[in-house]
């Protein structure tokens, strides 16, 4: 088995690479490509070193059974598609592709069925949607989901490795916000994303478009205000979710208990409990009424958000289409 990471210098490429070898991925050939400032630079893998690349097209022309993309949109835009012409399984982070009709959009527990027999991109969905729709799945199965009003408290990490070195150098010193509209060091901002004509976000329309798709239904209503916070890694939300059908709270906790990959607790869990882990925590659950309920979410955004999907999503795809491998 072949596999690449593209952008594998950045917050995520570099966690991607960690969480291929903490998930037992063991691929013949691993290879790292980032852009010409990082070439060279050695990451490990499994106790061996790996050289980054510079990325080009000639290599990915080459084909791999799985090439890792994190490198941004730009990139996604320039090279995914010719790496999928190549034969490559191309599971993109970017929001490049999301929305394009014929590519999935895959969270492996809610809809990770639609990988078999397929082959070419897969989108990975953004960081704040993969930890909203993997808390309320189950609840959605089980009694339909109306309706959702979300607000949310995004890392800096969110914003790649830019965004962790703004925060950190206005921790040690006065430093103009260049990666975010406010400066961040004990402060908050009500905007990622640019600000579009409706007066959202674009985070905030991602939310809601990507959690159409993979629920498949359009008729929910999403409400969303996504907010910047001076944290490091973990994205946190509240959440209050209407049900189609009356549900209590005691079965609203099983439904979430039963979800893969979800913890719920009765303990108070910060961004800082969840970091390093790859499960979204639940705590704080209430019913307003039989059909109306409020939750606190939390996840670790570069993991469950963004790499630990990835790999999620390799691992169910080569499980489902293990003979084409053969
Ligand atoms: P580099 O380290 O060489 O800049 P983050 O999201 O944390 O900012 O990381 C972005 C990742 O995308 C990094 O690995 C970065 O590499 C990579 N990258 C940025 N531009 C390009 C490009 N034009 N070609 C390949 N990789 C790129
Ligand atoms: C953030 N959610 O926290 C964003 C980062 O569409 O993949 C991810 C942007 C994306 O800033």
């Amino acid at each position: 088995m072949r596999v690449a990471v593209v952008g594998a210098t950045g917050e995520v490429g570099r966690t991607m690479v960690r969480v291929l070898e903490e998930q037992g991925v063991r691929p013949d050939e691993l290879r790292l490509f980032a852009s010409a400032r990082s070439a060279g630079t050695s990451l490990s893998f499994c106790g061996n070193s790996c050289t980054v690349e510079e990325l080009g097209t000639k290599v990915l022309k080459e084909g791999f059974d799985y090439l890792l993309f994190s490198a941004g949109s730009n990139v996604s835009k320039q090279y995914a598609s010719i790496a999928a012409e190549a034969g490559s399984v191309v599971i993109d982070n970017s929001s490049a592709f999301r929305m394009t009709p014929d590519i999935p959009l895959v969270v492996p527990e809610i809809n990770g069925d639609l990988l078999r027999g397929y082959r070419g991109i897969v989108a990975n969905p953004n960081c704040s949607t993969i930890q909203m729709v993997l808390g309320l799945y189950e609840i959605h199965r089980r009694f339909g989901i109306k309706s959702i009003v979300v607000s949310t408290y995004q890392s800096v990490s969110g914003a790649g490795k830019n965004g962790i070195n703004e925060l950190e150098s206005q921790i040690s010193g006065h430093v103009e916000p260049k990666k975010f509209v406010r400066q961040i060091h004990l402060n908050v901002i009500p905007q990622i994303g640019a600000i579009l004509e409706n007066g959202f976000s674009e985070e905030e329309i991602k939310m809601v478009d990507e959690t159409h798709k993979i629920l498949q239904d359009d008729s929910i209503g999403i409400w969303a205000t996504t907010v910047r916070v001076p944290v490091l890694y973990g994205h946190s939300e509240t959440i209050w979710v209407e049900t189609r059908k009356p549900a209590s709270l005691d079965e609203v906790r099983k439904a979430i208990e039963a979800s893969e990959n979800v913890e719920l607790t009765d303990q108070v869990i910060s961004p800082l409990d969840g970091a390093g882990t790859d499960l979204v925590y639940v705590s704080r659950l209430r019913a307003f009424d039989d059909t109306r309920f409020l939750m606190w979410n939390v996840a670790d955004n570069i993991r469950v958000g963004a790499a630990t999907n990835a790999v999620r999503i390799l691992k169910k795809h080569r499980a489902l289409n293990a003979r084409s491998f053969e």
